[in-house]
């Protein structure tokens, strides 16, 4: 781990935090390093049950740090850092059987808010905003961008936000769907904690596969995804925590869930 990714854990939550506030947590080799480090150790704990990402300061994440991470005068071979860097990010974030929680505390632009929308769930704080900033500088969405967006937003909304490059407030994203829900700024940080405790108490094999299923149906065509259903959900009935929450719901008690994956 390094300083510009801060990691703690708190109620079998692993909060991940980017931490270059004052380039609004743009995305360096640094930003790269730490969250390879964070998501190992993610992996690795058996005790950590959800993730938290969020950003320091009065950003989430501006995307690519256009200062640093491009040397001299160009032409850059943009590929070469998307598939070594943005990428295995994507991948690994959808891949984890854990769920992230993504609390936007401030503005995410280009790919910052895009490895946003790689997250499960989806928060801001009432003065963040949102811009698909990479037609400003002549790119196109990456880290994931024309994928998910149009998955959340609508084929339109997707298609006017990534060409026109404008700012939304997170009051459209609620409307538009991207973000489940926006809190106020005093509370924000309060309530993001809250969720990702709360998802740190659910069936962990459950949420795993619940993940798995819901990363298939963008591919799978209804036949397919009926049979994986069945599948995912007889390997779930053998789970004690199947057992537990059947037991709770007889004996009209909260289920007090493993959190073992498998
Ligand atoms: O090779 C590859 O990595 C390819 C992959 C590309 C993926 C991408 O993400 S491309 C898109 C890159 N991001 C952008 O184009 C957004 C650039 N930033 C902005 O447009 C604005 O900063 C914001 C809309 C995000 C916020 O505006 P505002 O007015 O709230 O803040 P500001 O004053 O512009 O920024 C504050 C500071 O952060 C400022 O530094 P200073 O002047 O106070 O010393 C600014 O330079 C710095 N900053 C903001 N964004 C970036 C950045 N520094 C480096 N890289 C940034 N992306």
């Amino acid at each position: 781990m390094n300083e510009a990714v801060l990691y703690e854990t708190r109620n079998n939550v692993a909060v991940v935090t980017l931490n270059r506030p004052e380039r609004l947590n743009a995305l360096n080799a640094d930003i790269f390093a730490g969250l390879g480090s964070a998501f190992d150790r993610i992996e690795a704990d058996a005790d950590v049950r959800a993730v938290l990402l969020t950003g320091a300061g009065r950003g989430f994440c501006a995307g690519a740090d256009l200062l640093q991470s491009l040397g001299g005068a160009g032409p850059w071979d943009l590929g070469a850092a998307i598939e070594r860097d943005y990428n295995p990010l994507v991948r690994r974030m959808r891949a984890l059987p854990k769920p992230i929680v993504c609390a936007v505390n401030g503005v995410a632009a280009g790919a910052g808010l895009n490895l946003a929308l790689a997250a499960d769930v989806i928060i801001a704080s009432k003065s963040a905003n949102f811009t698909q900033a990479f037609v400003r500088i002549g790119l196109l969405p990456d880290a994931g961008g024309t994928f998910f967006l149009p998955r959340l937003v609508g084929e339109g909304r997707a298609r006017a936000m990534a060409m026109l490059g404008e700012t939304i407030s997170s009051a459209e994203a609620e409307a538009f769907g991207m973000v489940w829900k926006v809190f106020d700024d005093e509370v924000f940080a309060t309530e993001a904690l809250t969720i990702a405790a709360n998802l740190a108490t659910r069936p962990a094999q459950a949420l795993a596969l619940m993940k798995h299923a819901l990363n298939a149906s963008a591919a799978n065509g209804l036949d397919a995804q009926l049979d994986l259903e069945r599948d995912l959900q007889r390997q779930l009935g053998n789970t004690p925590d199947f057992a537990e929450g059947v037991a709770a719901f007889k004996d009209k008690r909260p289920a007090v869930f493993s959190g073992k994956l498998r």
